[in-house]
């Protein structure tokens, strides 16, 4: 085969697999940023000038205006499984591809929700700042108590594969009652072995005692939890973000943990990231991780592999090792 395709890779990534790239038939030209230097708009543009495939991660913005300014490109592959940062719509016109990263980071992600649902409800960030900082001089009967996970009532707004995934760890490791909400029901064979109820969302936020969120992010999903949300929250509940930031109103959730009306927040994503609202970091009783649902050392290495294979196969080349993970099949027909 000849080598007629150029590719960027947008960020540092493990080197041997765009190494593997690099080497792979049909590719002429591989170029990468192994410092992971954080390119502005213009650098990204005229670089990526002229390529055939974009490897990215959810830190780039592919939108109308990149995609006029790189006519030659065919095919956008994030290492991701969200896409709310690429206009898969404006792709779809032109023709363009795109491609992300689910189930490879299912189990991964509703683990992280675990973790930060039992680190909240059972205050293990401020029992560790409370030791760590000299403060544990005795025990008392009431030091740091917090809330049950086990047998409480598990909330999950959004019930793909992740929220499924939360749903099972729920259900079966801590016997908790499972409910839902979703724009579309699941399957009564699906939900049977969940042991999960779709209710309302009103009835969602007013029963859970953890609500855990799983949707992805969009206009419609804009502070899906805002205000008015948190305050038909269970007095005391744990939120749990590990979706979206943007899909909660920071400002109004630091309000509410300040207030005790909500008891506590596990949120690994947010609103402007890296940028936290200051008024979180000051909230005691929530505890924040840095995006790194999806981090486990197998499972990154699992994106990264398939966001590879994915845009080697959109551009019609590679050894069909996976089937792509297409977002718009329609653009190829285009
Ligand atoms: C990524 C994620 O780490 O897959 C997603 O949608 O949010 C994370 O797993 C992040 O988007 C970097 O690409």
């Amino acid at each position: 085969m000849t080598t007629t395709k150029k590719l960027l890779v947008a960020r540092a990534i493990f080197p041997d697999i765009v190494e593997a790239l690099r080497l792979s038939a049909g590719v002429a030209e591989v170029a990468d940023n192994p410092t992971d230097e954080v390119w502005s708009r213009d650098a990204l543009l005229g670089r990526l000038d002229g390529c055939d495939g974009l490897f990215c991660t959810g830190s780039e913005r592919i939108d109308a205006a990149l995609l006029d300014a790189c006519p030659a490109l065919k095919a956008v592959s994030t290492m991701s499984v969200g896409t709310n940062h690429i206009d898969v719509d404006a792709c779809s016109a032109r023709g363009v591809l795109v491609a992300n990263t689910p189930d490879v980071l299912t189990d991964t992600t509703a683990d992280l929700a675990f973790a930060l649902l039992l680190a909240c409800a059972r205050r293990v960030g401020e029992g560790e700042r409370y030791l760590r900082e000299g403060r544990w001089t005795k025990w008392h009967y009431d030091q740091l108590m917090g809330a049950d996970v086990h047998g409480a009532t598990l909330g999950i707004l959004g019930m793909g594969r992740i929220g499924q995934a939360v749903a099972r760890r729920g259900a079966l490791g801590f016997g908790m009652r499972v409910i839902y909400h979703n724009r579309s029901r699941l399957p009564a064979e699906q939900e049977a072995p969940l042991g999960a109820r779709w209710v309302e969302k009103a009835a969602l936020l007013a029963e859970a005692d953890h609500l855990v969120l799983v949707l992805p992010y969009s206009a419609a999903t804009h502070h899906a939890i805002g205000a008015a949300e948190l305050a038909q929250m269970k007095p005391g509940a744990t939120l749990v973000n590990i979706a979206r930031g943007g899909i909660v109103d920071d400002a109004a959730l630091a309000r509410s943990l300040a207030e005790g009306r909500i008891g506590a927040a596990g949120i690994d994503v947010f609103e402007g990231e890296p940028h936290v609202t200051p008024a979180l970091l000051a909230a005691p009783n929530a505890v924040l991780t840095p995006h790194i649902g999806s981090a486990s050392m197998k499972t990154r290495r699992a994106m990264a592999q398939l966001a590879a294979d994915n845009l080697l196969a959109a551009l019609g080349l590679g050894d069909g090792r996976h089937l792509p993970a297409i977002v718009n099949p329609q653009a190829a027909r285009r």
